[in-house]
């Protein structure tokens, strides 16, 4: 076995509902990272798959008047050609139906249950079946999933109970061991305060259900399906049937997914490995929601973004094919987030990306190189020599690459990859091939023609993890050369260039669904009142990061933030409270008026303000773009 691996997950989602973006998001990311490591030269295990024993799945074959197993057959192969048609290469598609899982599981409860962390007692209280959670008096209020808002169940039935609460102490230890377990450092922050509020003994059975994995001990019960679904990760790895391929597995190096789920993976997931002495998973990282007017895109609520409908529109408008427009949407959403923090889709923006980067940067450079190669090589790469790395700086790109994909900065990585194509289309710029042609010298000309190519060959490469249908084209067009090695100076001289015509052709008009949804807001020449440079300076903005958010005791629109300026701590009253939750704040950099005269706001101090953008209905915190940003730097 190879010394390097790599073990990737996402969730396995529930089925019952078509993928939206959320979906691909998280799947694709775990794809970029399969593919990234596998080029690094890693032995590479990516899973993904279907949760299926949920009485979400129940509902919809009731609902469809099909059984239910007819119904997750149908719908499982449904999300494996949806990621098909997005290249997802996945080594396995987990389905919780699988004879492998239910064998995993049912043995893990027998030796739970041996080791005394499985008990019976009565359970009281309220269970959501469109969050398969259940919840306590106190957290429900008139009947309401404090969750997902919807209408939800009282229970009162006879449960078998984990033992949850005995972990209280080991997991803390755990993650002040292992202080990189979670990121973003703000969700490992609030799992910390999840846990030492104190952990209760959780619920995990169901009585009165049909559909699910039977306790292999009381057959009159059904196992919770989060505690079956999380199982899912140690049954891929061969937990039960290949005891050598588990340990050379396990423990997975990411567990993907927003952050929804993590009290389920943060919490109880490496509770119950620890309750049979298996160590928990390297990292959990968890990005941020696609929203849809500020809400977390979701299934149920049906405001999503469905991405074969975007690939449909991109191909139509672009004249592109639906694989290539796949690899545009799969670049987009990474170029587009800063992994970790919440994003919303636009189809008019992935249209000025496109053009922008795609069709100028990219596909110009190609084009334009291309037919350098036609006009005084014969359409060959020359025999030329890599221009001085001080002048073209591919070296340091490739670094710079390898350092955001090794810490999973994808939209570092893309930028840095946009730096080297720029770099390539102003050496064009400043060499003048056309003049160089004209010299009684060649040599000059023909090494910034290997110089360019070469630079094309890397950036091919370095966008495979991201768009690997195109990487693939362009990789191909260097007719002889077959290997992916990002190292400079190994371009093959003499060999073919074959490269398609165009790549990308500009997509000249706005698309009808857009111009309905983006009404930009007007500037009208009277509200524009000039203020001085001098007035200006009077203001001291400066960056600052939230340390702690809370409902503000006396108004429902206001929270009270606690900020970090420099070394200073101050806190500011913001009227942000119906579009962001108190705790999805925390750790994030915003930009705030630092010198505004405090003020009481409803019996809190506010000594400052935090900048926002707002238009119509919406509202976005403003935030440096670099999220390293020192805390206390000064806008300007
Ligand atoms: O929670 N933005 O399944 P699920 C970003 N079966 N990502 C999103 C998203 C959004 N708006 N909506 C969904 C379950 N996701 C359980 C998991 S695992 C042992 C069991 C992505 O179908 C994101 O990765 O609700 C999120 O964690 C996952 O889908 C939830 O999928």
């Amino acid at each position: 076995m190879a010394d390097k691996k790599f073990f990737v997950t996402t969730p396995i989602y529930y089925i019952s509902g078509n993928p939206h973006i959320g979906h691909l998001y998280t799947t694709t990311a775990a794809d970029i990272m399969a593919r990234y490591h596998s080029l690094q030269g890693s032995k590479v295990l990516f899973t993904t798959g279907s949760d299926e024993n949920s009485q979400k799945v129940v509902q919809a074959a009731e609902k469809q008047g099909v059984s239910v197993t007819e119904y997750v057959n149908k719908e499982a192969e449904k999300w494996k050609q949806y990621f098909a048609q997005f290249h997802i290469q996945y080594t396995r598609f987990i389905r919780t139906t699988d004879q492998d899982h239910l064998d995993v599981v049912q043995s893990f409860l027998m030796q739970l249950k041996e080791k005394g962390f499985i008990y019976k007692g009565n359970y009281e209280g309220w269970y959501c079946v469109d969050c398969e959670s259940f919840w306590t008096d106190k957290e429900v209020e008139d009947g309401i999933c404090p969750d997902c808002h919807r209408s939800i169940r009282r229970v009162s039935e006879e449960n078998y109970f984990f033992r949850l609460s005995a972990f209280q102490d080991q997991l803390i230890q755990f993650y002040h061991d292992n202080p990189t377990a979670i990121e973003p450092l703000s969700r490992y922050n609030e799992v910390i305060s999840m846990i030492s509020g104190g952990l209760r003994d959780i619920s995990i059975s169901r009585h009165s259900q049909e559909w699910g994995i039977r306790f292999p001990f009381d057959s009159e019960h059904v196992l919770w399906v989060w505690f079956d679904a999380l199982l899912n990760y140690i049954t891929v790895c061969g937990y039960r049937e290949d005891p050598t391929s588990f340990s050379y597995w396990w423990p997975a190096d990411c567990h993907l997914m927003s952050k929804d789920i993590i009290r389920f993976h943060c919490v109880i997931w490496p509770a119950m490995l620890m309750a049979l002495d298996i160590q928990p998973a390297k990292k959990v990282y968890v990005h941020g929601w696609w929203l849809t007017d500020g809400e977390k895109m979701s299934k149920s609520k049906g405001n999503i973004v469905d991405p074969t409908k975007v690939i449909e529109e991109l191909s139509n408008v672009a004249g592109i094919s639906k694989s290539l427009s796949a690899d545009v949407l799969r670049w987009f959403m990474f170029r587009e987030t800063t992994f970790g923090e919440d994003a919303v889709f636009s189809m008019q923006r992935l249209l000025d990306r496109y053009n922008y980067d795609l069709a100028n940067d990219l596909g110009n450079l190609i084009h334009r190189v291309s037919s350098m190669a036609k006009q005084y090589t014969q359409g060959n790469v020359p025999e030329g020599t890599l221009i001085d790395d001080e002048k073209c700086q591919f070296q340091n790109f490739i670094e710079q690459y390898t350092a955001c994909m090794t810490e999973n900065r994808f939209k570092d990585a893309i930028e840095t990859t946009w730096t080297l194509l720029r770099k390539c289309n102003k050496m064009i710029e400043e060499y003048k091939p056309w003049e160089l042609a004209k010299k009684e010298d060649i040599q000059p000309l023909f090494d910034l023609l290997y110089t360019l190519l070469e630079g094309i060959r890397c950036a091919g490469i370095m966008l495979i993890p991201f768009m690997p249908v195109f990487s693939q084209l362009v990789l191909d067009s260097f007719v002889e050369q077959k290997e992916n090695q990002l190292n400079l100076g190994i371009l093959r001289t003499h060999q073919a260039l074959a490269f398609p015509p165009v790549f990308f052709p500009r997509v000249k008009k706005t698309t009808k669904s857009e111009k309905k949804n983006e009404e930009t807001p007007k500037e009208s020449p009277k509200d524009e009142v000039y203020c001085t440079i001098d007035e200006f300076s009077k203001f001291d903005f400066r960056v600052a990061q939230i340390i702690d958010a809370q409902k503000h005791p006396n108004a429902d629109k206001l929270l009270v933030l606690k900020v970090q300026v420099g070394e200073h701590q101050k806190q500011i009253v913001a009227g942000i409270a119906k579009y962001y939750e108190p705790q999805d704040l925390i750790g994030k950099k915003v930009v705030i008026v630092n010198n505004l005269q405090p003020v009481t706001l409803r019996g809190e101090k506010s000594e400052g303000m935090v900048l926002c953008a707002s238009h119509k209905d919406h509202l976005s915190i403003v935030s440096p773009e670099n999220v390293d940003m020192v805390c206390g730097a000064r806008v300007k």
